[in-house]
């Protein structure tokens, strides 16, 4: 399939003076680049500092799983932000970080988007992109987040690993067309930096309308689970803290805040 080479300086000189990606840490190979990211995080590296592999060999989703990461056809970044709020925020950024991704692959691939809680993004309801948002805190501050997008972009159906076919999607797969990850990259930061920008000068609630919008499971009967725990019920909503708000069988409203949730029957 498609494969050009990433150029750092392309991508740099595209963002000079932009809050995200101004400085680029290239990989060819990494283990994952949320690791390098908290690495460079810890040494100081400055806001909107921005870690790119090709391929990742343990490229790491929530709850210890793993992200397929093969050479040659994805994004795979981490971004350094320091942004000025309490621990009990980030989540925020995750989501704000889904409302961006969305966004711009809807700009390749209009109307068939949608985000499924807590922030994949799925393209024809199989999901083209994961977030792992990871952070440092300090006597109740944030030290920074690293923020791990992973997206399919030009890796074929068969290239998938077959446990996930029947789930993951790429751009390339639902376009019929190979997309410059270098295009789709500076194209994102840009984006998640508006979304950021957003959210730190004026606040969750546009992000949080805009997510709304792009969520189908908002209405509908859900269940999430979260190790060995499962909660069911109608999904009400996303609250300030990035839970989702659930109406329980027994009428109880409950506020989730990790787990995998699915919808139960569209009604
Ligand atoms: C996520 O976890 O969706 C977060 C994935 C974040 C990946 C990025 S890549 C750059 C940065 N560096 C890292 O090391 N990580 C971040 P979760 O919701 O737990 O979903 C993981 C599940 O998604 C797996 O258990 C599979 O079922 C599925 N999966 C794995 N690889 C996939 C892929 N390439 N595309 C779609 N689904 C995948």
């Amino acid at each position: 399939m498609y494969n050009i080479n990433w150029n750092k300086s392309v991508i740099e000189n595209n963002l000079t003076g932009k809050l995200i990606g101004h400085k680029v840490y290239y990989f060819p190979k990494t283990g994952s680049t949320n690791d390098e990211a908290y690495q460079l995080g810890s040494v100081g590296a400055p806001e909107g500092t921005a870690v790119i592999a090709d391929s990742q060999t343990k490229g790491k989703g929530r709850l210890q799983r793993v992200w397929h990461s093969p050479p040659g056809s994805n994004i795979y970044t981490s971004i350094i932000l320091r942004p000025n709020c309490k621990p009990d925020q980030a989540p925020q950024i995750s989501i704000a970080a889904g409302v961006a991704v969305a966004e711009i692959i809807n700009e390749y691939c209009p109307r068939h988007v949608q985000l499924k809680w807590p922030n994949d993004v799925l393209l024809n309801k199989k999901k083209v992109c994961g977030i792992l948002a990871q952070m440092k805190t300090s006597s109740n501050r944030i030290d920074f987040v690293v923020l791990g997008i992973g997206i399919n972009v030009n890796i074929g159906y068969n290239q998938l690993p077959p446990d996930i076919r029947t789930i993951a999607t790429s751009l390339a797969i639902e376009t019929g067309r190979e997309i410059s990850r270098m295009e789709l990259i500076i194209g994102l930061y840009e984006n998640l930096a508006k979304w950021y920008k957003q959210l730190m000068q004026r606040g969750f609630s546009a992000i949080k309308e805009k997510w709304l919008n792009l969520a189908p499971m908002i209405s509908q009967n859900v269940q999430v689970m979260f190790h060995n725990e499962v909660i069911s019920g109608k999904a009400l909503g996303l609250d300030d803290d990035g839970s989702l708000i659930i109406l329980t069988v027994n009428n109880e409203t409950v506020k989730v805040s990790a787990g995998d949730a699915t919808i139960l029957k569209e009604s």
